[in-house]
């Protein structure tokens, strides 16, 4: 085992009595109880967080509306684009720290913590800062009649929402919570964000250098706690929009909460049960690379992740043999050491979940490879392929999010488009072929937001990201998410 040393001033940070963030600075209520951090690797508690009370969500909250009002929507785009990118360059700056804590809180390999969250992180900020210059209306020429020679036009403003609450899930928190703030003050508004329970601590480090980067106080909180604490912050009257991203049930329980509060604006990115398609014409050894790392990036806990393979079935056995001889050579253990590829799932619950799915597929023999749990500490699952017949199988509908992947033959295109879109969800799917003509066909026929071709699971930010069907309402990045942050306000005008 060869671990990378953990930096003094990481340490210092994780051993801090963590409070909130509001108005620029920490704030603790003694009286709130307190959340146990766990580094899912080794099982032991590293930290405690503040479970959030509606007293330190309103003050939050109260800030975020003040600083909306009086300093943020006032300040000019460009010098918006500017504080923005230069929390990007702090995020640069302090890269490594962030990265050892959402390895340490998330058991993310380190060099996915490095090398994807942060360095994305970094790069989507940059993106959403580029764009508050970019936030348009129009102008319009209404029909109206003309009676004595008066002329009418018209124009529209983009105006920001107001204050957001942002709840963020624990997969990418850092990447996530940056998309919530980006999306956020690039449109003018302020933010509060919950982060989650089991990896807050890099959101609350993200809050500290936007004050270092000269984000006004109050422009970016972030209020700790369970999912009550989040919510509260729904409930806020200073909030006027939602932004979630996490499971579909609580999605959906947000929806139907933000829409009882005078119908709150909410956008939601919610779970996916992926399709990855591999057409007859797939040479598996060019493509299995790229699809075994999309697939287990992250353990897995990816929302765009691929969790059902349909191959053509004169592939089907060869991608069989060689999937588990890759699967079984992955290197498992400490996401501290750079040597492993495989690390621990994110946390008990989640942990608790999986083993659930997997011990269904264990009694029904279907395990092809991998699924074992590892003794010792940590949240350690092998990966594991499974193998489907029946597509009522609880594996091939229900989102597992984790180190599991089904995978089940398709005779022709027509049974592949009825299977893969089969499913409550619409978040991803990807084919994989050189018949471009096929490819073209099969496109405009699935039912997900983003479809990739010979690649699967990555995000742009020039590119739109959301969901279809039960996968979500919404859509991130590109200019996309301005609609969702911002009202339209209609100025029609006689002369
Ligand atoms: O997620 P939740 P959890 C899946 C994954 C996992 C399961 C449960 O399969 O096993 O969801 O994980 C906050 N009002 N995904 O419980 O509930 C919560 O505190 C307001 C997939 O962690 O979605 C956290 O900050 N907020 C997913 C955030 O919501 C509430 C990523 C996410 O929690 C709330 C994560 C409420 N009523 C898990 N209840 C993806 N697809 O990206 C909870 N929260």
């Amino acid at each position: 085992m060869n671990q990378i040393e953990i930096l003094e001033q990481v340490q210092e940070f994780v051993a801090r009595q963590h409070g909130h963030f509001i108005n620029g600075q920490y704030y603790l209520d003694q009286k709130e109880p307190r959340i146990d951090i766990t580094n899912p690797a080794t099982e032991k508690v590293i930290a405690t967080i503040a479970d959030g009370s509606a007293t330190s969500v309103e003050i939050a909250a109260k800030n975020a509306q003040d600083t909306f009002k009086n300093v943020w929507s006032k300040m000019s785009p460009y010098e918006r684009g500017l504080k923005l990118n230069k929390l990007a360059d702090l995020i640069e700056v302090n890269a490594e720290e962030l990265a050892q804590l959402e390895t340490l809180t998330a058991g993310k390999q380190i060099n996915i913590s490095r090398h994807l969250e942060v360095a994305q992180t970094v790069i989507f900020l940059r993106h959403f800062a580029s764009n508050t210059t970019k936030i348009e209306g129009k102008t319009i020429q209404p029909s109206l009649p003309s009676m004595q020679g008066e002329q009418y036009t018209a124009f529209t403003l983009r105006q920001p929402v107001g204050v957001v609450a942002g709840i963020v899930p624990w997969n990418f928190s850092l990447m996530i919570g940056a998309w919530k703030i980006g999306s956020a003050l690039s449109t003018g508004c302020t933010i509060v964000l919950k982060p989650s329970e089991f990896t807050t601590l890099s959101v609350l480090r993200i809050a500290e250098l936007a004050i270092e980067a000269g984000i006004p106080a109050g422009a970016i909180n972030v209020v700790t706690g369970l999912g009550l604490t989040g919510q509260h912050l729904i409930d806020s009257s200073s909030v006027q929009k939602v932004s979630f991203t996490g499971s579909v049930p609580t999605g959906i329980r947000i929806g139907q909460q933000a829409m009882q509060n005078d119908l709150k604006r909410v956008s939601l990115e919610l779970g996916g049960k992926n399709a990855a398609a591999l057409l007859a014409d797939v040479n598996i050894d060019e493509i299995l690379p790229i699809l075994i790392q999309s697939t287990f990036v992250h353990q897995g806990q990816v929302c765009a992740a691929p969790e059902r393979i349909f191959v053509h079935q004169s592939k089907y056995q060869e991608l069989v043999t060689k999937a588990s001889a890759v699967l079984e050579s992955m290197p498992i253990g400490s996401p501290l050491d750079p040597s492993n590829v495989f690390g621990p799932l994110s946390n008990k619950p989640h942990y608790e979940k999986v083993k659930y799915y997997l011990n269904l597929a264990k009694e029904k023999g279907q395990i092809l490879t991998g699924g074992e749990i590892l003794d010792g500490e940590g949240y350690y699952i092998t990966p594991a392929l499974v193998k489907v017949d029946d597509v009522n199988d609880p594996l091939f509908i229900e989102e597992t999010f984790g180190p599991v992947i089904s995978v089940i033959a398709f005779e022709d295109e027509d049974q592949l488009i009825d299977m893969i879109n089969d499913s409550r969800f619409g978040l991803a799917a990807s084919v994989w072929s050189n018949d471009m003509s096929k490819v073209m066909r099969l496109i405009p026929k699935i039912e997900a937001g983003s479809v990739w071709v010979n690649m699967h699971t990555f995000l742009d930010p020039a590119v739109p990201f959301g969901g279809m069907k039960a996968s979500g309402l919404g859509r991130e990045f590109s200019d996309a998410y301005i609609d969702d942050y911002t009202e339209i306000k209609s100025v029609m005008m006689r002369f």
